[in-house]
């Protein structure tokens, strides 16, 4: 398998952490691609994903996956152990559910904030072949979707352990990038969620966060 992966970038870490977590990190071929530098519009990566982002996997037998969602379904499928899209019928179901307001709420929240305002982004709104214009009142209402995420990750895991239950899952790794991404661009989680904050701890101090 090959993995095309931006070191800095906050999508392909969410992949970078299943792989760890599936202890798949030696048996992956990585090849960075350039973000800084738009490696992803040029023709070249063009050729790999016409859809111009990372992550992408290649399976072994040639097969590009293109979104975050698409890589982590295959190695789920093709490397059961130790499940990270939930057990059960019904824990299947909450992962889905839970990874799906994690990424909208959350993921594209602080993107709506960070690529609406970015003076690099500039033109760069939307990631993808298509320049869309940056749109000043998109980044503050970003800001405040990164606000009501905060709050409601923190009421989410008032008395638990993971965001969908009883097991960590790919749930809590979308919303740990998450929250690291709303970080780096200078929004931090409110003093008083603590149990966001008890969680947040927790998930750092697993291997799978240092990549
Ligand atoms: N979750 C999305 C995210 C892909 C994405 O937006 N990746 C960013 C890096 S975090 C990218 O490739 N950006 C390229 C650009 O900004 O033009 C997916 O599954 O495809």
């Amino acid at each position: 398998m090959k993995f095309y992966d931006c070191s800095t970038a906050p999508s392909p870490r969410q992949v970078r952490m299943f792989i760890a977590e599936k202890g798949l990190t030696d048996q992956i071929e990585t090849i960075e691609v350039n973000l800084r530098e738009a490696e992803q519009l040029g023709d070249a990566f063009r050729e790999i994903n016409p859809y111009c982002t990372v992550p992408v996997l290649e399976t072994d037998d040639g097969t590009r996956l293109t979104s975050t969602a698409g890589c982590c379904r295959y190695l789920e499928e093709a490397y059961p152990e130790p499940p990270l899209m939930g057990r059960t019928p019904s824990e299947r179901a909450v992962v889905a559910d839970m990874e799906w307001r994690m990424e909208l709420d959350g993921f594209l929240a602080v993107g709506e904030a960070l690529r609406n305002s970015a003076p690099g982004l500039k033109d760069r709104a939307l990631t993808g072949p298509v320049n869309y214009a940056q749109i000043p009142e998109l980044a503050e209402r970003g800001r405040q979707r990164v606000e009501h995420f905060f709050t409601t990750l923190d009421t989410i895991l008032e008395g638990r352990d993971y965001v969908a239950g009883e097991n960590f899952s790919i749930a809590d790794i979308t919303a740990f990038c998450a929250v690291s991404f709303a970080n780096r661009v200078k929004f931090e989680l409110p003093d008083t969620a603590d149990n966001a904050r008890r969680w947040f701890a927790a998930i750092s101090e697993r291997p799978s966060a240092a990549v």
